[in-house]
């Protein structure tokens, strides 16, 4: 008999209007595996807001590019869904991190969060190491993964490919992920094209645990973002602008000087020729700079266009650089306040005790559906 299964009056989501981000409410019969979930769930205007989680690594200096893809993105859903946001310093490990450097990074990324202008008060921030149910369902997760499905991940291949000792942890990484969602009965997921493959295992992993356990979690969505641009390096338009590359001049960090920030734009690789065209298969450089000035001037890419023609390049890129330091430097100063605050450890152990009630019911219907003695 299934302990927590029963049929009741409830509420439940209905999946009438994605497009609005939140569920109506309707009165219903059915099996209520997830009514604790629910129970924390906020409300807007009587209705459910769709629950939506992501989080990013501490594994160095965030960039323009988590600043585009993913903080702007985060900033916009928190008024009409209920987010949990994390620094996943858990997968940070994943890839050797140096102690004092992972200390500064992991606070340095969360006060970056609330200065892009994630709000607490909205948004649930919190640390992934904080809520231990995680690593424990992380765990318990992983010994349902199989080999092969964890084998064709592209990202451990990229990640692990041309090195020596690779830890194991990257391997199984995917079933942490599978585990940060489903612990949150998590509604929707934003991700970006290097992520679906993950969601997709966390969606295979969520549908083999209900089919063999009984109906446990919710099965989460994918959430592509109106804004989902994805910004690549500075010196290679065929990679993208990723924090861990060892080259500082491939990205710029949201923590980069005005100074650093025009040498890096200025000394960017550019394709041949001199026209300012958005043509992502033939001018993939100038193509990238472009999506990057549309997004901090607010301009359309065909009015970017208009604005250089027959200007060349060397203009376009001074520009450039001046509206990246005007989006950034505010960002900067708020970024100051908080560091300087000493409030940002506060924010963070409140955010993992509200999000770390929901992540302890889940776990415990885990285990006992598993057969734990509780
Ligand atoms: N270049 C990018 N363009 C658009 N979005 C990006 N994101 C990362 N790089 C770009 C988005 O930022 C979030 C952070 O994800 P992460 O820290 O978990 O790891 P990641 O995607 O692997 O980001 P990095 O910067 O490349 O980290 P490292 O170098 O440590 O692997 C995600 O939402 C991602 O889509």
């Amino acid at each position: 008999m299934r302990g927590h299964q029963k049929l009741s009056l409830c509420l439940r989501s209905s999946f009438i209007d994605h497009s609005r981000g939140h569920q109506k409410l309707s009165l219903c019969l059915r099996s209520s595996f997830i009514d604790h979930s629910r129970g924390h769930q906020k409300l807007l205007g009587g209705l459910f807001m769709k629950r939506v989680l992501s989080g990013i690594q501490p594994s160095g200096k965030l960039t323009l590019g988590n600043y585009i893809g993913a903080l702007q993105n985060f900033v916009a859903l928190q008024h009409e869904h209920e987010c949990y946001f994390m620094v996943v310093d858990l997968h940070a490990i994943t890839v050797p991190q140096e102690p004092a450097a992972l200390r500064e990074q992991t606070e340095s990324v969360a006060s970056l969060f609330i200065a892009s202008g994630i709000d607490p008060s909205k948004a649930s921030i919190f640390l992934q190491s904080h809520v231990p149910a995680h690593a424990e369902l992380g765990w318990l997760l992983t010994t349902q993964t199989y080999m092969g499905e964890l084998e064709r991940m592209t990202q451990f291949k990229d990640k692990s490919a041309g090195k020596d000792s690779i830890g194991a942890g990257l391997f199984v990484y995917p079933s942490l992920m599978a585990a940060d969602i489903l612990l949150y009965n998590t509604d929707l997921v934003p991700v970006g094209d290097d992520q679906k493959q993950h969601l997709e295992l966390t969606r295979d992993l969520a549908q083999r645990f209900n089919h063999k356990y009984g109906a446990t979690f919710k099965i989460p969505e994918p959430f592509i973002p109106k804004v989902g641009a994805r910004i690549m390096s500075l010196d290679d338009a065929s990679k993208k602008m990723s924090k861990s590359n060892p080259n500082p001049g491939s990205y710029i960090a949201l923590l980069d000087s005005p100074d650093e920030i025009r040498k890096k734009l200025s000394r960017s690789t550019t394709d041949s020729g001199r026209e300012v065209i958005f043509d992502p298969q033939n001018k993939p450089e100038i193509s990238n700079l472009m999506t990057i000035y549309a997004n901090c001037s607010g301009l359309t890419l065909e009015a970017v266009a208009a604005r250089y023609e027959g200007q060349g390049y060397g203009q376009f890129k001074k520009d450039l650089a001046e509206h990246v330091v005007q989006v950034i430097e505010p960002l900067q100063e708020k970024y100051r306040t908080i560091r300087s605050s000493g409030e940002i450890g506060r924010i963070l152990k409140e955010g993992a005790e509200r999000v770390g009630t929901v992540a302890e019911q889940t776990l415990r219907s885990v285990k006992e559906r598993m057969g734990f003695l509780l």
